[in-house]
């Protein structure tokens, strides 16, 4: 782990994050070792939320920090021979309705994207209704949904719910994944499985699919 990384992000630090960043991809350090200093110095931060040392301002700050340590680590993950697009399973991929988190859901993006498969992101707060009809029109192998808040895995089971409803369900593995969500939540919300990081969601979308890299 790069403490200093760490400790800049958490200590809400942007400039000497982002030149840490810098320096340590610039000596070869793996693009995915930073992600995951990243995610140490957000669970500090979510933390220090709890216990009432940060507010607001300071997750929005981390959020922004966040994206742009995520900028400079992408072009490093999106190199190498890249398929056809139109050859690529499909992931139709959001944070559902009533949460606006999207950090960990564009990490799985992209993640995704680096890996081999063609990713529609519907972004946050995403209405069930608009899951059902992308699904209809995009036509997916798998459906991920991302949540951070514990009211996300109503909107999970929602979401679930109105899939089979449409009479989609069938044609679709759907994973679910962020904060707090585990095996329990998976089995309330009736997915088929929950990924701890975008890694995860990785090894489930190829394991479901033939495709991926
Ligand atoms: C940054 C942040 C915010 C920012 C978000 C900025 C943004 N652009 O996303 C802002 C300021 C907007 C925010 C708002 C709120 N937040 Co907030 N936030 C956080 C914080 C600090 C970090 C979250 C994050 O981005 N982590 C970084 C990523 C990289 O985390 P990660 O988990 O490692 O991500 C991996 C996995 O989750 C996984 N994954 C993610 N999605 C998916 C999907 C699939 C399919 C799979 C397989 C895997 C997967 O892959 C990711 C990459 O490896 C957390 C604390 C925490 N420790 O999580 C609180 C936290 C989530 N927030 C919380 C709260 C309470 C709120 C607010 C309600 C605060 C308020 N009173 O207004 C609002 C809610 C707004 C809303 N309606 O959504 C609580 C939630 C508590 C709960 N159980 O419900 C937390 C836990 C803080 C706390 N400890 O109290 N927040």
């Amino acid at each position: 782990m790069n403490q200093k990384l760490v400790d800049a992000i958490a200590d809400m630090d942007e400039e000497s994050a982002l030149q840490i960043t810098k320096d340590a991809l610039a000596v070869g350090t793996e693009p995915l070792a930073i992600l995951s200093d990243c995610s140490a110095a957000m669970e500090i931060v979510g933390a220090r939320f709890e216990k009432g040392q940060y507010f607001i301002p300071e997750l929005i700050l981390a959020g922004e920090i966040m994206k742009g340590i995520s900028a400079l680590v992408k072009p490093l993950l999106t190199g190498g021979e890249m398929q056809d697009t139109r050859q690529r399973p499909k992931v139709v991929l959001g944070t559902v309705k009533g949460d606006i988190h999207d950090i960990g859901k564009d990490i799985v993006g992209f993640m995704l994207d680096v890996g081999g498969f063609s990713v529609t992101d519907l972004g946050v707060d995403v209405p069930i209704e608009v899951f059902v009809e992308k699904i209809r029109s995009v036509q997916p192998t798998v459906v991920a949904l991302s949540g951070f808040l514990t009211l996300s895995y109503t909107s999970m089971k929602e979401t679930v719910d109105a899939i089979t409803a449409a009479g989609l369900r069938a044609n679709v593995k759907i994973m679910i994944g962020g904060g707090t969500v585990d095996q329990q939540v998976c089995e309330y919300a009736g997915a088929d499985a929950f990924g701890k990081d975008a890694m995860a969601a990785v090894a489930l979308a190829r394991q479901w699919t033939s495709g991926g890299k």
